[in-house]
This record gives structure tokens, C-alpha cells and sequence, in this order.
């Protein structure tokens, strides 16, 4: 199985390449940020909980989001992979990652990172806010807050990868395109 974590800011462009990607390599897109838009929409448990920290720019508790993304892959028999994008955020939540993935036979193949500096992160996403219709893109205060949060408790998650020798770091800047044949070739040469 090819496993990536793509990893990178808000708005670094994980969701854009992603479905790239999926094209390209057959993978599963597993997006944490859509499968919870999604029991937003449907105004489940989950998305009532999820809203409330959403919406503020914070983290879902790692309980919950470990629990949701273990069901998540479980739904799938046989791929050839997955490309986790926003998941994990946290070291508690790469962990679980590691061990879930033992335990199914798996493992990380590797993790990519889109590098990207903080002024054109928020450009995009406020550009996105003008039609996404998310509250968490619309409101500058929330957009910092969520860079914040990225600083200071996701981008440490690199350490856990890079550790295990499964790290690449990709230029995020530039168009949609070329960030996509920056990628391609960096996963053509795992
Ligand atoms: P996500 O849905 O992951 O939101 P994101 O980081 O903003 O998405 P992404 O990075 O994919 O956006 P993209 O660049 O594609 O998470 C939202 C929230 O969900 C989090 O804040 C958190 O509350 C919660 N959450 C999710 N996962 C969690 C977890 N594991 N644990 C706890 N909480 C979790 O797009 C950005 C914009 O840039 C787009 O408009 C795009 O068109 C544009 N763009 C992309 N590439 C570009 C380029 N090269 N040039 C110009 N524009 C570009």
C-alpha cells in the first residue's frame, strides 16, 4: 500500500492536490476537515461537536478525530492506499496513526509537506472564503487563530516522520500545476 500524510498549513493546498493525486495514483482521499464539513451538513453528534471548535479555529479533540478516521479507512476493502490530508495534527494523533495502521499490516509511506509562507496562506483563504461559505475562512481572526494552532501544535508533527526517515518537503508556492508535478515527481521517486 502507498500510505501519504500531505501535510502543510491551512490552505497550504492539501485539498487541491489531493484530488490530483487520487488521479493519479488510484489512492483514497481521506480529508479529517471534509468528513467533518460533512456531518456538519447533516447536523449529526459529530458535527454539532465539531462545529463548535471549527468554527473558532481550534482542534476536534484527538479522541474523537482518531476514532472517526479509524472508521474512515475501515470502510474500504483492499486499497491500494490512502492520502491522509489534515490528519495527523497532533503527535497523539500520528501516533494512533502508527499504531492503527500496524495492526491492520500497513504503515506510513511517507509524509509530503507543502511549504508555504504565512501572507499567501492567508490570501488563499480569504480569497476561498468569498464562495466556500465557511465560517472558519471567512473571519480573519479565525484564519490567524488556526495558523496559530498550526505553529504550535500540528507543524511539530513533522518531527515524528522525519525521525522515521519518511519526510519530504515540497515548494507549495507557484500554480496549481506545478506544485502538482513537484509532487508527482517526489512521490514517483519513493
Ligand atoms: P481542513 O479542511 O483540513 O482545512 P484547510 O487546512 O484549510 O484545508 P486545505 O489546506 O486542504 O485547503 P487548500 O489548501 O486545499 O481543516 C479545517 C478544520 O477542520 C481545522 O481548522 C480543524 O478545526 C478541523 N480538523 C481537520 N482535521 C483535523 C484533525 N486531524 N484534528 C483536529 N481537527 C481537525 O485550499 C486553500 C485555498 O487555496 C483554496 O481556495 C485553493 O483553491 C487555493 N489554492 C490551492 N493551491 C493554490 C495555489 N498554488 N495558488 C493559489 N491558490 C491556491
Amino acid at each position: 500500500m502507498l500510505n501519504l500524510v500531505l501535510f502543510g498549513p491551512p490552505g497550504a493546498g492539501k485539498g487541491t492536490q489531493s484530488t490530483r493525486l487520487v488521479e493519479k495514483y488510484g489512492l483514497i482521499h481521506l480529508s479529517t476537515g471534509d468528513v467533518f464539513r460533512a456531518n456538519i451538513k447533516g447536523e449529526t453528534e459529530l458535527g454539532v461537536l465539531a462545529k463548535s471548535y471549527m468554527d473558532k479555529g481550534q482542534l476536534v479533540p484527538d479522541e474523537v478525530t482518531i476514532k472517526m478516521l479509524k472508521s474512515e479507512v475501515m470502510k474500504y476493502e483492499n486499497p491500494k492506499g490512502f492520502i491522509f490530508d489534515g490528519f495527523p495534527r497532533t503527535n497523539a494523533q500520528a501516533d494512533a496513526l502508527d499504531h492503527f495502521l500496524e495492526e491492520i499490516d500497513s504503515s506510513i509511506s511517507q509524509m509530503i509537506s507543502l511549504d508555504v509562507e504565512e501572507e499567501e496562506l492567508k490570501t488563499r483563504l480569504a480569497n476561498r472564503a468569498k464562495d466556500s461559505g465557511r465560517v472558519d475562512d471567512a473571519d480573519p481572526k479565525v484564519i490567524q487563530n488556526r495558523i496559530s494552532v498550526y505553529r504550535a501544535e500540528t507543524a511539530p508533527v513533522k518531527e515524528h516522520y522525519k525521525k522515521q526517515g519518511k519526510w519530504t518537503k515540497v515548494d507549495g508556492l507557484g500554480s496549481i500545476d506545478d506544485i502538482t508535478e513537484r509532487l508527482f515527481s517526489a512521490i514517483d521517486k519513493l
